[in-house]
């Protein structure tokens, strides 16, 4: 062999290894997808055509809740939103469908509106903090007209009211304008995706995060001022959402899951490198048409998951909530007051590439032996929750200092500070608060 062909050899394998690196298998990415359960540990069914889900805590308990976007029922062109406590943990969700609430604005009336026609309008929605106050406040479109914003007037965690305001006015009525989220910027922050002209063309609203903010807010509207992403090729025409899914994502590569024939139900994932779009893989097929999808860290484990809903005059069996669970790490950790930390060789804001991980088991609420808790005091106040620790409210008043809190046979089991296991009905427990 040659000296200059064994170079040539080795250049070609090292192209060859490089080129397979930058292909994700987007299966290895999630895991299957899991069916969300309600409280009684039965597959939450919403019975909401064009349910568009997504999570965050909007009680401030620290576990996720379900926020759905879709239409009163499985016949009807007029939306809404409605909140589902998680009465379960973030590792081991259950959320409280039978007692979900509709979102009220503006004096406390159901908030309601036209979203089109029955069969096409959706009801996407983004948990913001568009004040930073630390009070949620929401993002959703009507599809044809407009989108709102929706500001919490802190009259209550549990039950929130917001007054609204308009976001940004469409530029035609008789067109389906999409939208989707995510990071399409590579700074690690949620942004807004409007997808006009059923996704003819992508237009970016940037988020930002102010100090000590757990929920993004985006730039202001008008509509023009949200800058064009030129993508040529394939693309997803009905929603999209980005992040850097694999870890690996460099200068001029989005990557981003998208639904890609609504008819169908996939759900497939997709890559624009320096503007150029394509489809590299199928992750799933929702049962019913029209899914519709968002990303979010829903078990709060540092990997991106992504949740889908759907269907339209179907049966309601059709209306499940899925989630499939990321295995990559790549949210940063966002404790009040910090921001994201910026890697050596990746944006700003980027959390460090990581090699696709293994299937991890998901987090629990670690007991730890001989850990002191604060007592309650005599007014039923705990001070400060100690880390580990969580405090059941239950109904009545009484306050529970408690530990590896999880769903249990259609209970709440937990941990005393002096180690007795216990358990007590959902329907006993108002809410568990976290430190
Ligand atoms: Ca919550
Ligand atoms: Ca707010
Ligand atoms: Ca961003
Ligand atoms: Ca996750």
């Amino acid at each position: 062999m040659t000296k200059r062909y064994a170079l040539g050899l080795i250049a070609g394998l090292l192209v060859a290894a490089v080129s397979a690196r930058a292909e994700v298998d987007p299966k290895s990415l999630f895991g299957e997808p899991v069916a969300l359960l309600d409280a009684s540990g039965k597959p939450v069914m919403t019975g909401k055509a064009e349910g568009s889900p997504t999570a965050a805590d909007y009680d401030g308990d620290g576990v996720n809740d379900l926020i759905l976007g879709g239409h009163l029922n499985m016949n009807t062109a007029q939306g809404g939103i409605w909140l589902a406590r998680n009465v379960g943990t973030n590792a081991e969700p259950r959320f409280d469908w039978q007692n979900a609430y509709q979102v009220k604005h503006d004096g406390g009336g159901g908030l309601q509106f036209s979203c089109g026609c029955k069969s096409s309008g959706y009801v996407p929605v983004h948990p913001v903090d568009w004040n930073s106050d630390g009070w949620m406040d929401l993002v959703y479109s009507d599809t044809y007209t407009k989108s709102w914003v929706l500001i919490n007037d802190k009259s209550s965690r549990e039950r929130p009211v917001f007054t609204r305001q308009l976001y940004f006015s469409f530029e035609k009525r008789n067109h389906g304008m999409n939208s989707g989220g995510g990071d399409w910027n590579a700074d690690g922050v949620p942004d807004f995706l409007y997808m006009p002209f059923g996704g003819s063309h992508y237009r970016l609203f940037k988020g930002s995060l102010a100090p000590g903010a757990k929920l993004p807010r985006y730039q202001d509207g008008p509509r023009k001022n949200g800058k064009v992403l030129k993508i040529s090729g394939e693309k997803s025409r009905d929603c999209a959402w980005a992040w850097n899914f694999s870890g690996h994502e460099e200068p001029g590569r989005i990557e981003y899951v998208g639904v890609g024939d609504r008819k169908k139900g996939t759900i497939d994932f997709f890559v624009v490198e320096n503007g150029a779009g394509r489809k590299v893989g199928n992750l799933t097929r929702f049962r019913g048409t029209f899914p519709k999808l968002t990303v979010c860290d829903l078990n709060d484990d540092g990997c991106m998951d992504v949740m889908y809903s759907g269907g339209v005059f179907a049966k309601l069996d059709i209306t499940r909530v899925y989630v499939m669970y990321g295995k990559v790490k790549n949210v940063a950790g966002r404790k009040p007051g910090t921001r994201p930390v910026a890697a050596a060789g990746t944006a700003p804001g980027r959390p460090a590439p990581a090699p696709p991980a293994p299937p991890a088991p998901a987090p629990r609420e670690v007991a730890r032996a001989g850990e002191n808790a604060e007592p309650e005091d005599e007014a039923g106040e705990v001070a400060a929750i100690p880390e580990g620790f969580a405090l059941i409210h239950m109904k009545g008043g009484k306050k529970v200092l408690a530990r590896n809190v999880r769903p249990c046979t259609s209970r709440v089991c937990y941990t005393t500070p002096d180690g007795k296991e216990r358990s007590v009905s959902f329907g006993a427990v108002v809410r568990i608060q976290r430190p």
